[in-house]
């Protein structure tokens, strides 16, 4: 494998090397990068085989939009059971996103709508640039959400949001949906991307236990009891502290050779 450049065109999607950092855009322009069952399993292959020097990796779409979502033109010949194993299909790849090797940054544009939005519910951290806008309309499609985004979504925003935009077709402008909890960072149009890697370029340079701790056992601990959840953290901290990493990079700090935490 290149550590370098383009890793490989899976068609639909383009998967872009830069040192520690995957950049992996969905390349499907013309139809708004709809999420066609070919782009869900190539999402879900490309996050499986990030190399193993990859720290940290982007996901962003090319042309106008983010994602427009669910491919409508596949739907309508969906019986009840390839209905079932399609929506599994799609939990499968955006667990591969979730609880892969690295954290993900998404970086938002234009239409960021149902299966969408889902997709990036799976990310870590999302950046929207001002052009975004999010929505759900399953609604008024007839249908329900089917890419994890019942679980994801109202740990973001809460079910109270999540119900609004289902039921009433409300859609979010990006500053709303900083507000709401969908996105951690708004920049100006066309900045997003050199946001998205500087930002995955600072992840990749953390501890990978860190990095795995925050991915893995934060979410289940927010799952979890409060007694249950404290135990969980005690074990993954004791994991995290006693790493050699861990160790040289407190050393670091005393010996005044690491950066101390700097003013917003
Ligand atoms: C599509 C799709 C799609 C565009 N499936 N083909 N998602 C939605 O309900 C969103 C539907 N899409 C839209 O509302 C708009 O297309 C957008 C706001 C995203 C973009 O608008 P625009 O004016 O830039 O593009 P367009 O002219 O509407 O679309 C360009 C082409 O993409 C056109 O095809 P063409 O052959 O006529 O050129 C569109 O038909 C096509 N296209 N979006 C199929 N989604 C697992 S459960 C998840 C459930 C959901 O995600 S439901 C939400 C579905």
């Amino acid at each position: 494998l290149p550590a370098d450049g383009l890793l490989g065109s899976l068609d639909l999607l383009q998967v872009t090397l830069g040192g520690s950092v995957a950049h992996v855009r969905m390349n499907r322009p013309a139809k708004r990068n709809a999420l066609s069952d070919t782009l869900v399993q190539q999402l879900h292959s490309a996050f499986v085989n990030l190399p193993e020097h990859i720290g940290a990796a982007v996901i962003s779409g090319e042309g106008a939009h983010f994602c427009a979502g669910l491919d409508l033109a596949e739907l309508v010949e969906r019986d009840v059971v390839g209905g079932v194993l399609h929506s599994r299909m799609w939990h499968a790849a955006f667990d591969a996103v979730q609880f892969g090797r690295v954290p993900v940054v998404a970086v938002m544009h234009g239409a960021v709508v149902g299966g969408g939005l889902e997709l990036a519910a799976a990310c870590h951290v999302r950046v929207a640039e001002a052009s975004a806008y999010f929505g759900l309309p399953e609604g008024q499609r007839g249908l329900f959400v089917g890419g994890g985004g019942s679980a994801r979504l109202p740990r973001l925003m809460g079910v109270a949001r999540m119900s609004d935009m289902m039921l009433t077709g409300r859609t979010l402008g990006s500053d709303e949906a900083v507000q709401a909890g969908l996105a951690q960072y708004l920049v100006p149009d066309g900045e997003g991307l050199a946001r998205g890697i500087a930002l995955a370029r600072r992840i990749a340079g953390n501890a990978p236990m860190s990095n795995f701790a925050v991915m893995h056992a934060l979410p289940r601990i927010a799952d979890q009891s409060q007694s249950d959840g404290l135990f969980t953290e005690s074990l993954m901290a004791a994991v995290a502290e006693s790493t050699p990493e861990a160790q040289e990079r407190l050393r670091a700090f005393l010996d005044k050779r690491a950066g101390k935490v700097e003013r917003p």
